[in-house]
């Protein structure tokens, strides 16, 4: 499987399952979830040539593991990421005492201000590690990482959320749980 092509198809699955479905008129359930059919059969007629065959292996293959299928695969959905609402039924589960968010240097004044915000998205996204974080936060350019204490939030009743994907999602982090 030619690399660029599955990366294409991610960045354009990003886009219909988490963002825009109305791109290619295609509609999600209430759960985020798209007819893998219709999926292939729109995404097709909108010039993003697609098959069943190129769909698992971006769902397998993903470096994020971004997509993930129903049981029997007529259905797909993002694991997380949105920015359209859509009710993704996660459990809550404790965090570790420690979860990190990279962002960049622009940002920062703001975010000691107001804390962490979930901006365009559903949630607020926090990495396990640093290392993650930093990759999150070079997207923008030179991360900074920021150190949230999410045992410290869970034990004040602040919810947390794993995506299938291993994402950590929050409602907000307030200042005071942020270490810079
Ligand atoms: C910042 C990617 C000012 C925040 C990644 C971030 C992630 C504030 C930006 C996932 C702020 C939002 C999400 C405040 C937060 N004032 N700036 N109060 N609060 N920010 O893209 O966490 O590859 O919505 O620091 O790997 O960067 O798409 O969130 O810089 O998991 O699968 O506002 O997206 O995954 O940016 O990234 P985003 P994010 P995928």
């Amino acid at each position: 499987m030619n690399e660029k092509t599955a990366k294409s198809v991610s960045k354009f699955l990003s886009l219909v399952l988490r963002h825009s479905p109305e791109t290619i008129s295609l509609k999600l359930d209430e759960n985020g979830w798209a007819d893998v059919e219709e999926l292939i059969e729109k995404c097709s007629k909108n010039g993003n040539s697609l098959d069943m065959e190129l769909l698992e292996y971006v769902v397998e293959n993903n470096d994020k593991k971004r997509f993930t299928f129903n049981e029997d695969k007529t259905k797909i959905r993002a694991s997380q990421g949105h920015s359209i609402s859509v009710e993704l039924n996660l459990a809550e589960t404790e965090p570790l005492e420690y979860l990190y968010h990279g962002t960049v240097g622009k940002f920062l004044d703001s975010i000691k201000r107001e804390g962490l915000q979930k901006m365009s998205r559903q949630h607020v996204h926090l990495s396990k590690d640093r290392e993650t974080a930093t990759n999150v936060g070079s997207r923008r350019g030179i991360p900074q990482i920021l150190t949230v204490r999410s045992g410290e939030m869970f034990k004040d009743g602040f919810k947390f959320y794993l995506s299938e994907n291993n994402v950590w999602l929050t409602d907000q982090v307030p200042a005071k749980y942020i270490e810079f």
